[in-house]
């Protein structure tokens, strides 16, 4: 009686440590919406920016009731809007950039000196840590801080009216300028840093089952491989109000770095995330097999991902072979692999409080920092 008093104290006593250290997630309060409004992350795009074409000058003369000829009065054309990109907190991917932005006209010139009004500029809201390149690839602009801003296109400038024209020699000039055409360019804007963390993981392993079970993300989940063929973002709240985004990626398999199955493309999504978890099907055989290739292919793809933090998730433990085959793994590796299943939620709160620690450790790393630097 007293041993089990003595026990139970110790636990708490650990438990009220543990909590002072690690936040706690916050489950999830509002029902999840119906239908299938989540839509897939955008981490990159290329692309076109026009500015606005300036107004054209006025060529006029004003009549007066006293004085029919009181001079030309043609009034200058507005200049036409730039397209900025401006960063912000407020956005997390380009699902709101257009693939063709255009800013407006400046308005033309009127008689009587009117000058035409200018154009409202076009904000284009991207998100902190969005890289800008030309259309060869090169990188131009870098708005690592929110309120940054990239002028991609100037707006032309306005057509000047007959008025500006007077000289000592020419009283009534008859001319006036055409607005100037505002500048067209194409860019690929990218997100530096797409995610917390990435799940990585061969196909049917159950990532986006996983995604599903610990945020309000919704992609789809099927018992075929391939079902994600984008990347899904989820939010996991925490009760210090951090909040860790999860990125739930197409899956692998052997020789993705030879741009085989979905290719290079969604290695480069794993490159943007600070961590990342590997998300094991532990029913399988041998998984930990599965394990090697999987860091195999990211080390072939770069050199710097198999030193990013990373956590190995063994799924599907509610499988009877799958509960036995975790501590296999551990044995294999000799990595602390972490038994979940995310189909009965079982063991996802230590998945989640470990997600906290290495977000803790590492939420000042700038993902892919030497990769993007200023060619
Ligand atoms: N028994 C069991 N089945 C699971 C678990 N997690 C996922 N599954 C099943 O595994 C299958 C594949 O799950 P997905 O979440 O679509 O797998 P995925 O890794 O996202 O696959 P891709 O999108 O193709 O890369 C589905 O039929 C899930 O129901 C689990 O913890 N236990
Ligand atoms: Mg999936």
């Amino acid at each position: 009686m007293l041993n089990n008093l003595k026990n139970t104290i110790k636990l708490t006593q650990s438990v009220v440590k543990f909590s002072q250290k690690v936040a706690r997630p916050l489950p999830s309060k509002k029902p999840k919406a119906p239908g299938n409004a989540i839509q897939s992350f955008i981490d990159a795009r290329q692309l076109r920016v026009v500015g606005g074409q300036g107004g054209d000058g006025c060529i006029s003369f004003l009549h007066l009731w006293s004085n029919e000829n009181a001079g030309p009065d043609g009034g200058d054309g507005g200049h036409g809007g730039h397209v900025i990109f401006q960063a912000t907190s407020d956005v997390r991917d380009l699902s709101q950039v257009p693939t063709v932005a255009k800013a407006c006209n400046g308005e033309k010139g009127g008689n009587k000196d009117c000058n035409g009004k200018n154009a409202e500029h076009l904000l284009l809201k991207v998100p902190v840590g969005t890289v800008i390149k030309n259309s060869e690839g090169k990188v131009i602009g870098d708005l690592s801080k929110a309120g940054l801003m990239f002028v991609a296109a100037r707006g032309g400038a306005g057509g000047k009216g007959n008025h500006f024209f007077i000289t000592d020699i020419e009283q009534t000039p008859k001319i006036c300028e055409y607005g100037a055409m505002g500048e067209d360019t194409e860019y690929i804007i990218e997100i530096r840093s797409m995610a917390h963390v990435g799940l990585i993981g061969f196909p049917n392993a159950g990532k986006s089952t996983l995604l599903r079970a610990i945020s309000r993300a919704r992609p789809k989940v099927a018992p075929y491989p391939f079902t994600t063929l984008k990347p899904y973002l989820g939010i996991v709240e925490y009760e210090d109000y951090e909040q860790i985004a999860v990125a739930d990626l197409p899956g692998l398999i052997p020789d993705s770095h030879k741009n085989k199955g979905l290719g290079i493309q969604f290695l480069k999504h794993a490159e943007r995330c600070m961590a990342l978890l590997y998300v094991l099907d532990a029913s399988l055989d041998e998984p930990w097999t599965y394990l090697e290739t999987l860091q195999f292919e990211l080390a072939q793809f770069s050199a710097n991902l198999q030193e990013r933090p990373h956590l190995v998730l063994a799924n599907k433990i509610d499988l009877p072979e799958a509960r036995e085959n975790v501590q296999k793994i551990r044995d294999r590796t000799g990595l602390n692999v972490i038994g979940v299943s995310a189909k009965t939620g079982e063991n996802l709160g230590s998945l989640l409080r470990e997600l906290k620690i290495i977000y803790d450790r590492n939420k000042d790393m700038e993902v892919g920092e030497e990769e993007n630097k200023f060619l």
